[in-house]
């Protein structure tokens, strides 16, 4: 097969940020040391399967626009492998050292669940070759509950426990695979999970199933051997009118209800925070606060648009603060940021994938810089120790170790009278961000 793509003669390579060429870096220099470490190992870059090679323009109004030589078969089998190498030949000349992928982006489904293992134990066995030829890793694999007709009503909460069966089977499957390929995680993404009326639905019964679905994969990971983390990604809404998973804070208690917390990291998505009306760095930051903090699904969405449009990240705000919060929380462990984005549906050239991934990487890197500088400054760290500074006072002290009683702080109150206030200084503080960014 021809190269897929031909535009992009070599490997695009770290020009600096005088540099006008749209395919190179302006600020992504794999091998440069950010605090001690190479960029490459900080931003573990991902480039996903479904979207990029699997997502051809289609929407609600209309089929895909992109035309792809690696498409160009009738047999199914044939495409999955011209797929597979496109993608490689991609990862390579982008200079990415991880992919991401649902089971059913890289081997098309079969009439029966033997088949569909079979076929997918073909593709796998070229992928092994395909990352040992070209060094690029599994950042994580999952499965794909979703788009069959079968998952219509959710998966692991799925009012038949026919259906539960046939989804444990295929993660089962899935997490066989991603071992093979020495997947350095596996994400566990709603799907289907979640309702579409309370008319029809046993949310709390629901609920119990998922938690157990959970469970079993966490005793299949131990009885296989795999030891790449485990996350759930949150998501509000999207396909179903409310998921399960609904945001960070939502699964912590999830996890934690059902004794899945030390077992389970969260997968951060940037545009399933904002449609939980959260900031990005506020899940980033929610999860780093309570040790759950495991990877990031990179990507934007739209404020004027009301759905998950899955664009590649270009805002530096959010690149910067999203650095901060992952710096601060010592760093991808086993997560890396996966591109969860598509190129928008008149970017119909293959080149347009490589414009859109440099864009993403630069802006991480350069998120990366900035934060790396706030970091150091202190400037902000400082403030913040400040505004607390009360409660490293004895009184304070005592408070926080829970040794105070309510009786004790009236005492208090009514002896020290009414508490000095101090401002917030949110207005400085975002003028001190804004040369940051600059
Ligand atoms: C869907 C989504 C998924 C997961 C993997 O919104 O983000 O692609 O990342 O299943
Ligand atoms: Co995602």
């Amino acid at each position: 097969m021809s190269e897929l793509f031909p535009e992009v003669t070599k490997p695009i390579r770290y020009e600096g940020p005088k540099s006008r060429d749209p395919l190179a870096f302006k600020h992504y220099n794999a091998s440069e040391k950010v605090l001690g470490k190479t960029m490459a190992e900080h931003l573990r870059f991902a480039v996903c399967y479904w979207h990029t090679f699997k997502g051809l323009g289609g929407d609600p109004f209309g089929p895909g626009t992109m035309i792809r030589n690696y498409n160009a078969s009738s047999d199914p089998m044939q495409v999955a492998e011209m797929t597979l190498r496109a993608a490689f030949e991609f990862f390579t000349k982008l200079g990415v050292g991880f992919w991401c992928f649902h089971d059913r982006d890289i081997a098309p489904e079969a009439d029966t669940l033997t088949e569909t293992n079979r076929r997918l134990d073909q593709i796998v066995k070229l992928a092994r070759k395909l990352q040992r030829d070209t060094g690029v890793k599994l950042l994580w694999g999952t499965a794909n509950l979703f788009s069959n007709r079968r998952y219509m009503a959710g998966a692991a909460t799925n009012p038949s426990p026919a259906v539960f069966a046939y989804a444990a089977a295929q993660v089962k499957k899935a997490m066989e695979v991603t071992k093979e390929l020495g997947g350095a995680g596996y994400v566990f993404w709603g799907g289907r999970e979640g309702y579409d009326t309370l008319l029809n639905t046993n949310l709390g019964r629901e609920l119990d199933h998922l938690a157990t679905f959970l469970h079993m994969a966490v005793d299949y990971k131990k009885k296989i051997g795999f030891r790449g983390q485990f996350y759930i990604e949150p998501k509000p809404k999207e396909p179903t009118k409310h998921q399960y998973d609904f945001d960070a804070a939502g699964c912590y208690a999830f996890l934690l209800k059902y004794d899945l917390v030390k077992h389970l990291k969260l997968n951060i998505e940037a545009n399933h925070a904002t449609l939980a009306t959260h900031t990005f760095q506020h899940e980033l930051e929610f999860a780093a606060a309570n040790g759950i903090l495991g990877s990031i699904d990179a990507n934007r969405g739209d404020l004027l648009l009301g759905w998950d449009t899955d664009q590649f990240p270009t805002d530096l705000y959010d690149c910067a603060l999203s650095m901060y919060t992952l710096l601060q929380a010592g760093g991808f462990k086993t997560g890396g940021l996966n591109f969860d984005a598509k190129v928008r549906r008149q970017s119909i050239d293959p080149v347009d994938l490589f414009h859109a991934h440099i864009g993403g990487m630069d802006a991480f890197a350069r998120g990366l810089k900035i934060a790396a500088r706030m970091l150091k400054d202190g400037a902000f760290a400082k403030f913040i120790r400040n505004r607390y500074k009360g409660w490293d006072t004895p009184f304070g002290r005592k408070i926080e170790r829970g040794k105070a009683t309510f009786a004790e702080l009236e005492k208090y109150t009514l002896k020290n009278g009414e508490p000095r206030i101090q401002s917030g200084r949110q207005e400085m503080l975002e003028n001190i961000l804004n040369e940051y960014i600059a």
